[in-house]
């Protein structure tokens, strides 16, 4: 696979610890993306991260609302509070490649899955406007999880009009509810987005 190198970005969605085992909100074997994200991040000039960057008592959090249950109605455990260990990348990420991070969901009464648009599918984040500055029209995803952030950030690419490619092997879902993978993927497919493997883009 032969990427136009000055017209593509990297974007390294959401590599922190609360979505790894042991986090907060744990991705089954999402750290095992770090070293394959690694050496992607190494082929490409652009490298973007994003960062979920919650202020405590947040929207999203399952907590915040009377009675309800994580992991049901788009509510979560308490995860990547800003500031909190949590909340920090991996710490086997390299950070170095990276020349902007877009910290999202930091709106106590917003969630933000997308790189691109926060959850009410108007207010940008900036991203759009960053890349098109600098005359990018393919991104290449990769991250956590699949089934959320990944999905959304894809899908908003699609629609902006990017080519997409979403590194299928530097990604983890989530998985709940149920067959939450499936639907991502099938969608996405479905949008032209390419799911391919890092070898094809690493070669
Ligand atoms: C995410 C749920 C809540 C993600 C973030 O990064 O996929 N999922 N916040
Ligand atoms: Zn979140």
């Amino acid at each position: 696979m032969q990427l136009d190198t000055a017209k593509s970005a990297f974007i390294a969605i959401d590599v922190q610890n609360d979505f790894c085992p042991g986090g907060a909100l744990a991705v089954p074997r999402g750290d095992e993306v770090v070293p394959i994200i690694n050496s992607l991040s190494e082929k490409f000039c652009l490298c973007v991260a994003t960062q979920d960057w919650h202020p405590c008592g947040h929207v999203s959090f399952a907590s915040s609302h009377a009675g309800a249950q994580p992991f049901a109605d788009g509510l979560w455990p308490d995860h990547c509070i800003q500031g909190s260990r949590g909340a920090d990348f991996h710490p086997r990420l390299m950070q170095e490649p990276y020349r902007l991070i877009v910290r999202k969901g930091f709106r106590a009464e917003l969630d933000s899955y997308s790189a691109f648009f926060e959850n009410d599918g108007l207010t940008p984040t900036g991203l759009d406007g960053y890349l098109r500055g600098l005359g990018v029209s393919i991104v290449v995803l990769a991250g956590l999880a699949l089934d959320y952030c990944v999905y959304y950030s894809a899908k908003d690419a699609a629609k902006l009009g990017y080519s997409v490619f979403l590194v299928r092997d530097a990604a983890r879902s989530v998985g709940a509810p149920p067959g939450s993978e499936e639907r991502a993927m099938a969608d996405l497919l479905s949008r032209g987005v390419a799911i391919v493997d890092s070898s094809e883009v690493i070669n």
